[in-house]
Parts: C-alpha cells; sequence; structure tokens
C-alpha cells in the first residue's frame, strides 16, 4: 500500500523499516513505536496499519487486582518462569491509569522489575493514556497487538486497581488472572465488582498470611455456585439444551515474594492458552476484541466530527434560528447531518 510507504517517522524511517528493526530486537525503534501508540490519533494509526497486520501471535495475559495485592511481585516471578520454561521474548506492560505521568507505583515497579533488566528476551514499559482520545481502552490493546507483531510471547499487562477501565484493559486479554488475598470478604468484594465473571484464573496471593484456605474456599463455593446456576457467562449452551462448563477457573494459591506456587501459575497460563486455541475460543475472543476496537476508534472519530461540527459557523446560525423560532432542534440536527454527508 503506497501510504503505508510514505508513512515516515521522525528519524525519517518507514514505518515499515522500524517494525522490521523492532522484529530483529532494536529495543530503542519498539520504545519509538510505542510512544507513538500512545500519543493517540493520526501516530497510532500509522503504527496500526503495520501492528494488525501482522500474522505473528503471542498469549496476552492480564493481570489485575486491588493496589497492593501483590501482582508487580507475581509479575516479576512469572517472567521468571516463562523465561525458564523457555519463552525467549517475554513483555510486560504496566499500566497506570490514575496519573498521565509514571507516578510513584509504576517507579516501584521499575525498580522491581530490575531483575529482569540484564535479560535481553525481556522487555518491561509503563503505560499511561496520555493524549490518547480513546484513553487506555483503546491504547493498551493497539500495544499489545504492537508487542505480539515483534515476537513477544507472552505479553503480560498488569493493571492496577479494579475499576471499569482496569476490568476492561484486564480483560481484553486472551487469559485474565484476577489477584486476590486471603482475609475477611476480599472474594465477596471481587463479586460485588464483577471480577468474578472475568477471571480465566483466580490466585489468592499473600497464601503466607492467615485465611488463605477460607479465602480459596470462599471463592470456590462462589464459582460452584455460579457454575450450578448455569449463572456464570462461561457456561455455554450446546445443541442438546444442556449448559456445558467450558473451563472451571481454578484457584491458586502463591506466596510471590518467595516464589512459592508461582511456577503452578505459570503452567495454568499455559493450559489456558492450549484450551483457548482447542476450543476455538481464542478466536471468538479475538474477534471480539477486533469488534470492540472498530468501535472505539470509530466513537472517538465520530466524537472528534462532533466537535467539529459544533464549533463551525452553521451550527451557531442554527442555535440563533432555533432560538428565534425560525427552526427546531429535529430540523437543526438533520440540517447538521445532511452538512457533513452523514445521510447517504
Ligand atoms: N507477605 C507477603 N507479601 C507480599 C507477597 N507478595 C507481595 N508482597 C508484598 O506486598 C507489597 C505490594 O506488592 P506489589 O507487588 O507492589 O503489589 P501490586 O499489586 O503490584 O501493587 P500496585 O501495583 O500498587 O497495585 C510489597 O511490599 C510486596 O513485597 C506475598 O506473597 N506475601
Ligand atoms: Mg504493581
Amino acid at each position: 500500500m503506497s501510504t503505508m510507504k510514505r508513512a515516515s517517522t521522525a528519524t525519517g524511517r518507514s514505518l515499515e523499516e522500524m517494525m522490521d528493526a523492532a522484529m530483529g530486537g532494536d529495543r530503542l525503534a519498539l520504545a519509538r513505536m510505542l510512544t507513538m501508540v500512545e500519543r493517540g490519533g493520526k501516530s497510532s494509526a500509522k503504527v496500526a496499519q503495520v501492528s494488525y497486520r501482522s500474522k505473528q501471535r503471542g498469549q496476552t495475559v492480564g493481570i489485575t487486582g486491588a493496589p497492593g495485592a501483590g501482582k508487580s511481585t507475581l509479575v516479576e516471578k512469572l517472567i521468571s518462569s516463562a523465561r525458564e520454561g523457555g519463552k525467549s521474548q517475554v513483555a510486560v506492560i504496566a499500566v497506570d491509569p490514575t496519573s498521565p505521568f509514571s507516578g510513584g507505583a509504576i517507579l516501584g515497579d521499575r525498580i522491581r522489575m530490575q531483575s529482569h533488566s540484564g535479560d535481553n528476551g525481556v522487555f518491561i514499559r509503563s503505560m499511561a493514556s496520555r493524549g490518547h482520545l480513546g484513553g487506555l481502552s483503546m491504547a493498551v490493546p493497539e500495544a499489545m497487538r504492537l508487542l505480539e507483531a515483534v515476537g513477544m510471547d507472552p505479553v503480560v499487562v498488569e493493571t492496577v486497581g479494579v475499576g471499569q477501565v482496569e476490568i476492561e484493559v484486564a480483560s481484553a486479554t486472551d487469559t485474565t488472572v484476577v489477584v486476590l488475598n486471603p482475609g475477611w470478604g476480599d472474594a465477596i468484594q471481587a463479586n460485588k465488582a464483577g471480577i468474578l465473571e472475568i477471571a480465566d484464573i483466580f490466585v489468592i496471593n499473600k497464601a503466607d498470611r492467615p485465611g488463605a484456605k477460607e479465602a480459596v474456599r470462599d471463592l470456590q463455593q462462589m464459582l460452584d455456585m455460579a457454575f450450578s446456576l448455569g449463572i456464570h457467562p462461561r457456561m455455554v449452551e450446546q445443541p442438546d439444551g444442556m449448559s456445558q462448563e467450558l473451563w472451571h477457573p481454578p484457584v491458586l494459591e502463591t506466596v510471590a515474594s518467595t516464589g512459592e506456587g508461582v511456577a503452578e501459575l505459570w503452567s495454568a497460563i499455559e493450559s489456558h492458552g492450549v484450551y483457548l486455541e482447542e476450543s476455538g475460543e481464542g478466536e471468538s475472543r479475538r474477534r471480539k476484541r477486533a469488534e470492540r476496537s472498530i468501535a472505539l476508534v470509530l466513537e472517538a472519530e465520530m466524537a472528534s466530527q462532533l466537535d467539529k461540527i459544533r464549533s463551525g459557523q452553521m451550527y451557531a446560525s442554527l442555535v440563533d434560528a432555533t432560538e428565534s423560532g425560525r427552526s427546531d432542534p429535529y430540523e437543526a440536527a438533520e440540517k447538521l447531518i445532511r452538512e457533513v454527508g452523514y445521510d447517504r
């Protein structure tokens, strides 16, 4: 495509050249492309032209849970398990939805993950929403796609907190891991926040603390109930009218600070990856993600079109006309839509 050839960057290299460099292990080229993704708009559209056309796939893994649950500590140990298990290129995105700048939490993550800093097979990046019009819901999936395209597998995304955005970002992955801690009511809180439904794997981290066994039991009971009532979204209606449970989310215990249970977690993540491919659910999830991505870009595009219309001359004069009784809101809107050509 000619537009793709012409799309060049500040360094004078075309995006295809940068992509080739990134695939060959040029981390600076990869970091530059991720910055373009973060910037959003035309800049991320250029990257998307190459990243979305790549056939290269990796398993994307979302790690979510309340602040301080031990996600970063767990991710650091998971990277070691993945590397020891033979994964040659592993990526981590640490998402910070709260601040447009790299805040203290992210700095902490950087320092903690330094045990991997001498490892060429590990790429770690913090991301904030910055100017991206669609925010993190758009930027993170685009970044994941780019990392997959350059050969990273797995691509692990850590989100801080359990708000809507974090849940959306974490669940826009192949495998979603929800991290909880022992203690009264943590599982119940999770249920209220709706995160029981997005988890493929549960982890009770800080299992060295009292109440781990009870937390596992509570969670398992809640899951069993949801499945036996057929209200869990993973229940799939079969042709014979019976519901079938396709993947029952395991509930694991870990002590991230010592690494206990992390090998089992990595193996559960890999099993889920195999399940996704064999069952066809992986493909249907990717399809849903593609649909969601288009919807987000379309919404952002429409919103900016709408801003343009509202700052235009015609809009102002239709406001006057409606106020003075020469027009009405319906006719005004229809005229504006006709003007931009959306009625065709
Ligand atoms: N006792 C105990 N402490 C742990 C365990 N895992 C992590 N921690 C400690 O819990 C604290 C928070 O750990 P992080 O890994 O930063 O937690 P996080 O979920 O990434 O935190 P945010 O990114 O701020 O949401 C740190 O002081 C860890 O050392 C564990 O298994 N047991
Ligand atoms: Mg963290």
